[in-house]
């Protein structure tokens, strides 16, 4: 207790002496809980007075007490000025000030005005201060934050509340994974037509699968070229471990030519789902018209980033048999899906076919109505990710689908009206 000047100590001393009015005064946190996913945590005690209220008192000796194994102190800012005494330092609760044995340590600010005007007229209710913690490496859980008086004004008691702060860590992950309609089996890699035309949007194209989620990318990320250029949008998702038709989390993301998925708007390979703990989820990663895959089974996700590697073949998929189609050592998501709705169809009703064959007829630009017509734009009609939905013709869409589908592990009668569903529960 060597934080206050021997002045301060004497002045401490005659605020708890002197006696008067019976006013309460009262510490609420701004926030009564916070949740934190790896950042700081801020704690801002508001001070105010019940009756007979006054605002014209001699001060406040305020401990915040938290739990050094759980928080580290990293000091003070915008602190209420007037009366104010120089801020404490780090010290042990072993006299458990506040009641509670789990905050083990406290600090003490104190405001002291022998005028007795503290803090002024109109001032309540007050932020005091705020108070700012890093959670300690390893910790995840639940703590408080308390205060209680080292000192009050004229007698006054002193009413708080704590405030509960939640530490989790989000969960991390770095995923690869190959879409067949852009790869060149030739590189190992998948063409960035669709980037290189400027057809890519800013923003994340998931609408269609009831994804309202704001990721945007960059128009510097849009011009980087080589190994690393986006080929295009893919939707991430994390499902619940006991509960794998439940999406816990989503988050769209860049898919570069060497099967990297980054964020969309730094292109880092480390992508977290904020405001999930960590835990064990299934993965699952879904295209606009490449059937989705998800792990066999649910994974560990922390702090440090999980590897899942959706182009190897040693990766289990959710369901059998694996829809992966072969490259070599290479395993790629199946193209085909026209119309988003999970499943290549290629004869019968709600088809692929279909909605490629409408998309082309339809198109304004057609004027014609030609079924060879090439219609260019960011479609999911375009199964091969070239810019353009090709019905009939040269790199037609159609006998990427139908191969999808006759190929298929499961079509053992190499049946047309086959259907070949994402790995996806
Ligand atoms: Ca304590
Ligand atoms: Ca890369
Ligand atoms: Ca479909
Ligand atoms: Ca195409």
């Amino acid at each position: 207790m060597k934080y206050l000047t021997r002045t301060g100590w004497f002045v401490l001393g005659w605020l708890l002496a002197s006696t008067s009015a019976n006013a309460a005064q009262v510490i609420t946190p701004a926030d009564a809980s916070v949740t934190v996913n790896g950042g700081t945590v801020a704690f801002t005690p508001v001070y105010s007075v019940t009756s007979p209220q006054t605002n014209t008192l001699t001060g406040l000796g305020l401990r915040i007490h938290f739990d050094a194994d759980a928080l580290q102190w990293q000091g003070v800012s915008g602190t209420y000025a007037y009366g104010l005494q120089p801020v404490g330092v780090v010290t042990a609760d072993t006299e458990n000030f506040d009641a509670d044995p789990n905050t083990d340590s406290y600090v003490v600010v104190a405001w002291v005005d022998l005028a007795a005007r503290w803090p002024g007229t109109g001032e309540t209710p007050l932020n005091l201060l705020t108070a700012t913690f890093q959670p300690k490496t390893g910790f995840v859980g639940t703590t408080q934050i308390r205060t209680s008086a080292s000192a009050t004004a004229d007698d006054a008691s002193f009413q708080s509340t704590p405030m509960s702060v939640s530490v989790v860590v989000e969960p991390s992950v770095q995923v690869r994974a190959l879409l067949q309609g852009a790869f060149v089996a030739a590189e190992g890699k998948m063409q960035d037509n669709l980037r290189a035309g400027s057809l890519l949007p800013l923003g994340q194209p998931f609408a269609a699968q009831g994804y309202a989620g704001t990721e945007t990318t960059t128009t510097d990320l849009l011009e980087t070229t080589g190994n690393d250029a986006p080929v295009d949008w893919i939707l991430l998702e994390l499902h619940d471990s006991s509960k794998p038709q439940t999406v816990v989390a989503r988050k769209a993301a860049l898919l570069q030519r060497d099967g990297d998925v980054v964020t969309a708007d730094t292109g880092s390979a480390t992508l977290h789902f904020s405001g999930v703990a960590s835990g064990s989820y299934y993965l699952a990663l879904r295209h606009r018209n490449h059937l989705g895959v998800m792990s066999a089974l649910p994974l560990t996700f922390a702090g440090t980033p999980l590897l899942v590697d959706f182009t190897s073949a040693s990766t289990g998929i959710y369901g059998v048999p694996d829809i992966r189609l072969h490259s070599g050592t290479y395993r790629l998501l199946p193209s085909g899906d026209a119309n988003n709705d999970g499943k290549l169809i290629a004869d019968g009703p709600d088809t692929d076919k279909n909605a490629i064959l409408g998309s082309v007829l339809t198109s304004p630009a057609n004027t014609d109505a030609q079924t060879n017509f090439q219609l260019s734009g960011y479609l999911s009609t375009d199964l091969n990710l070239d810019g353009k939905t090709v019905f009939a013709g040269p790199n037609n869409e159609i006998n990427i689908l139908l191969g999808n589908v006759l190929l298929a592990p499961g079509n053992s009668t190499t049946s047309t009206n086959y259907i070949l569903r994402g790995s996806l529960p």
